[in-house]
């Protein structure tokens, strides 16, 4: 929780055309600065104001209609991964959000809710309400809130932030906090395997789906040491990504070697850990991001 400050500088919320001439908007507080496009509720941007910033947004990125913004946080909903005939990750990234609320707090903090309007790609699913909460202050907290409007049919829905942190040198981190944990591993096709080490390094291509893991995970950053934080409630999958090298090439909207520059630690309900929402039932997934030297 953002420490209260005597005398909270002003937040300030401003509406601009981004890259692409896309809607966006920044947010500026005593602590820190997001930026979030209304296009797929992305944020593209958070920094500390003494700090790197914390997200990576590649310089290949499109900010274009029905393509997903590469780096920050893509909110990945109703489903994750491929889909016979269907855009990857679901519609929400592409989609753009409404704003409906700006919420400033006393201590400084900003809030914002976005709302996913109802596209026609939702017709497949019983009648959900998507809504999802970023905060501002010395954190960046993200909430994002489900409701099954249906009366009668459950909601099976699979919902992920894929988030995208700036590292100095994917080579010279460590990922901690995953140790004995299963996980699908993408890269030996979704093989079944039990991780052996509390500090994970990255020296290849790491497509990781680690199932029931609703712990802390923390990005060790030996060239900017620091470390990044991602706390979590009411979500049991993390997805650990690198391309490395060869996907990398394969990217159009990514940096051949950006790939030294990223890691992603995803926080989400996925595969056998999707979610089943009864009818009337709300659920909200939360993930704080911090980082601390
Ligand atoms: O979360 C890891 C992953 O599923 C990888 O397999 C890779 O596909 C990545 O997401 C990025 O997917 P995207 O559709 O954003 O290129």
């Amino acid at each position: 929780m953002a420490t209260a400050s005597k005398n909270p500088v002003p937040a300030r919320v401003t509406f601009l055309d981004g890259r692409g001439e896309m809607p966006m908007v920044e947010i500026t507080t005593a602590w820190s600065t997001a930026e979030i496009y209304l296009h797929g509720a992305h944020v593209t941007n958070f920094k500390k104001h003494d700090e790197a910033p914390i997200l990576f947004l590649s310089q290949c990125s499109r900010f274009e209609a029905n393509q997903p913004i590469r780096g920050g946080i893509p909110v990945i909903f109703p489903w994750f991964g491929a889909r016979e005939g269907m855009t990857m990750h679901g519609f929400a990234r592409i989609k753009a959000w409404e704003i409906k609320e700006i919420i400033p707090a006393p201590d400084g903090s900003v809030s914002m809710r976005f709302r996913l309007p109802n596209y026609p790609e939702a017709g497949a699913y019983p009648p959900f309400l998507a809504e999802y909460v970023v905060t501002v202050n010395e954190a960046l907290t993200l909430e994002l809130i489900v409701t099954n409007n249906s009366t009668e049919e459950s909601l099976e829905f699979e919902e992920c932030l894929h988030t995208y942190f700036a590292v100095e040198d994917v080579g010279a981190i460590t990922v901690a906090g995953l140790k004995g944990h299963s996980y699908l591993d993408k890269v030996a096709n979704f093989a079944k395997k039990t991780e052996m080490d509390q500090a994970i390094r990255i020296a290849s291509e790491v497509d990781r789906i680690y199932l029931d893991a609703s712990g802390t995970v923390e990005i060790h950053d030996a060239k900017l040491k620091r470390v990044i934080r991602v706390a979590k409630e009411n979500s049991t999958s993390t997805v650990v990504w690198n391309p490395w090298i060869a996907k990398a090439q394969q990217m159009p909207d990514f940096g051949n070697e950006e790939y030294q520059k990223m890691v992603c630690v995803e926080s989400g309900n996925v595969n056998v850990n999707k979610l089943t929402l009864a009818p009337g039932k709300t659920s909200t997934m939360k993930v704080t991001l911090n980082s601390h030297h």
